[in-house]
């Protein structure tokens, strides 16, 4: 029975938009495109509809839209039509009216897609993307980098040279491989990353996180885990941290090291240069309350300290969140797509506004910067089928290109950089109050 003083769930316009993303319930239909497509933004998409992976996987097709109450949708989903080749649709065409489109230094194009948000599409050249979906899953999860896996798994130094040669390769739980007094309850078993509302969208200072790191005492692994195969472990594995150490417990780093973990300078290379080919003051001129955002020098002395490799498999998601923990809430953030498309929800300040859905797709390049950075973000789908063909298997392939490509067949990687550490800022020396010696 329905309770007449039931209140409907009050969810936010960024809630609604990433539930009506993130719906599996019909396994014939994909969330409906065409009910946002007056706020959906698709900048890289190839000029014909034959030629675009998300048309060709039926992400526009009508069936989509159908709500289930008209009686042809029914029968075709579930009788007559079932088997049928679906009908694709036509795209409709896209308005680009509220963006403005920008010129870089450097010859390409790129759009002001939200105050602070610049989207240049079709950024990476195809030989580019398979570079650095080869470095992501090669390099960028080698030791010392943290990866989302190993709290709770012993992982091998060489884990790509083993997804590529030896897939079955058995890893074992860290609760079968340390002493059992290392070992956490199942609140410790792991769980999808998971972006928690904490403080307002300002940033921390250096002081708390330090406190907070004081008080943090590492996550303990699982003993309610299982051994993998290394093919398991690359699937489950959800991400990979660069330079600084993020935690996720404390959200905040971890600056109790001396010298951060060194940042891959050819990704550092990729992160200044499109920086420095944005020209900042045509952006932040016409934006009268980002003019104090500090962006004057960023051509000069951004330099990417720390970031986040994401791993997501098809059926992934990540919720609607703000990165708020870098010292300086306006310097860019930069982030990269790989693989398959995805949608990403960009919205403001407040959950309460309507987000813009936007497709990022391989070799997309999105820069976050001043208000920018304040801004609500997710990833409540990775849009299955739009794998492009640079990514399918060729007889030419060498090992390790073959086992990036098998890794990328069921996935998208997201590599995002940041500067944790404003220029000139200079970190007060860490007193340890356990130690009798130090000063
Ligand atoms: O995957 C993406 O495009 C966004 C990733 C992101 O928002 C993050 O890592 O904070």
């Amino acid at each position: 029975m329905v309770s007449h003083d039931a209140k409907p769930t009050q969810h936010t316009a960024f809630r609604l938009a990433e539930k009506h993303f993130k719906n599996r319930a019909l396994k014939d239909k994909y969330p409906s495109l065409r009910k946002y497509q007056d706020k959906l933004i698709d900048l890289s998409r190839p000029d014909q509809q034959e030629d675009d992976p998300l048309w060709k996987a039926g992400w526009w097709s009508p069936w989509n839209d159908y709500d289930g109450s008209n009686s042809s949708w029914k029968a075709w989903v579930f009788g007559k039509g079932k088997g049928k080749e679906r009908d694709l649709g036509e795209r409709p065409i896209l308005s680009t009216s509220e963006m403005t489109e920008i010129q870089l230094s450097d010859g390409k194009a790129g759009w002001i897609v939200a105050p602070g948000c610049i989207l240049i599409p079709n950024f990476l050249p195809i030989d580019k993307q398979l570079d650095l979906l080869h470095a992501s899953i090669a390099e960028y999860t080698q030791p010392p980098s943290p990866l989302s896996v190993s709290t709770h798994y012993t992982v091998p130094p060489n884990l790509f040279q083993l997804y590529s040669e030896h897939p079955d390769h058995v890893v074992q739980p860290k609760h079968l491989t340390l002493g059992s007094k290392q070992v956490g309850g199942p609140e410790n078993a792991p769980r999808p990353r998971k972006t928690v509302e904490t403080e307002p969208a300002s940033v921390i200072g250096y002081d708390e996180i330090i406190a907070r790191n004081k008080t943090w005492a590492g996550d303990a692994p699982s003993d309610k885990v299982k051994e993998r195969t290394v093919a398991q472990l690359m699937a489950e594995m959800r991400w990979a941290n660069l330079g600084w150490v993020y935690q996720w417990s404390t959200k905040s780093y971890d600056f109790s090291s001396d010298k951060p973990i060194p940042f891959p300078p050819d990704l550092a290379d990729i992160c200044k240069q499109v920086v420095r080919s944005v020209r900042w003051s045509e952006i932040f001129l016409k934006e009268p309350d980002s003019r104090s955002c500090g962006w004057e020098s960023w051509a000069e002395d951004y330099e990417p300290d720390t970031g986040i490799v994401n791993f997501y498999q098809i059926g992934d998601t990540l919720m609607g969140h703000v990165d708020r923990s870098e010292l300086d809430p306006a310097r860019p953030l930069v982030s990269l797509s790989l693989g398959h498309s995805a949608i990403l929800l960009l919205g403001s300040a407040s959950r309460h506004d309507p987000p813009r859905p936007i497709v990022l797709r391989s070799g997309d390049c999105l820069i976050m910067s001043a208000a920018g950075r304040q801004a609500y973000h997710g990833v409540p789908r990775i849009l299955e089928g739009t794998l492009p063909a640079h990514f399918e298997p060729a007889d030419e392939d060498n090992m390790d290109l073959k086992a990036a490509k098998r890794f990328i067949a069921t996935a998208r990687v997201n590599i995002n950089a940041r500067q944790v550490f404003p220029p000139g800022f200079k970190r007060p020396p860490i007193v340890d109050s356990t130690c009798s010696t130090c000063i």
